[in-house]
């Protein structure tokens, strides 16, 4: 059994109908618990300014999936969702599922990077994060504490 965090992102449709499923959605994959939800955040977004702001959270599991099979579920869940794929960059969608943590694995493949590569700089991934783990340690061994203290808020607030 695994241990493994998800950054749970979207800014169109009903982000928080979207937002709620996709907590059931994971909670129903095989061998698969969501063990706590982080409150839901209002974060400003990062790369095009001109879309919604993002409902953010991270969602903590334990699992029996492999990293892959657990991207390619999380995948579906996205499209089932009503993602449409589009080529564009850090622009609006719908609901977007990442793999931020998977035990203390580091992967760098074509489809998938563990830890996820920009999570660091995101003060939408750490805060909720950090509100499910305060004592957390990256594989690389640094605090998210540490990393936290250094991280502005940029104006994100709760999801009211
Ligand atoms: N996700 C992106 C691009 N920009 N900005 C915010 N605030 N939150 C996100 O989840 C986000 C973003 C691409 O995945
Ligand atoms: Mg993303
Ligand atoms: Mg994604």
């Amino acid at each position: 059994m695994s241990l493994a965090f998800i950054a749970l992102g979207a800014n169109l449709g009903e982000p928080l109908k979207q937002a709620q499923d996709a907590v059931k959605s994971v909670n129903s994959l095989r061998s698969t618990k969501v063990l706590e939800v982080s409150p839901f955040y209002r974060s400003k977004p990062l790369g095009p300014q001109d879309q919604p702001d993002y409902l953010n959270a991270v969602i903590k599991i334990t699992t029996e999936l492999s990293p892959i099979a657990l991207l390619n579920a999380l995948q579906k869940i996205e499209k089932d969702l009503g993602r449409v794929r589009k080529s564009n960059r850090w622009g609006p969608r719908t609901l977007d599922l990442d793999i931020l943590l998977y035990d203390n694995i580091q992967i760098n493949s074509e489809n998938l990077t563990i830890p996820h590569y920009d999570m660091k700089n995101r003060e939408f991934v750490l805060y909720p994060l950090f509100d499910l783990e305060p004592e957390l340690v990256l594989p690389d061994h640094s605090l998210l504490s540490e990393l936290i203290s250094h991280l502005p808020l940029k104006g994100m607030t709760r999801w009211s």
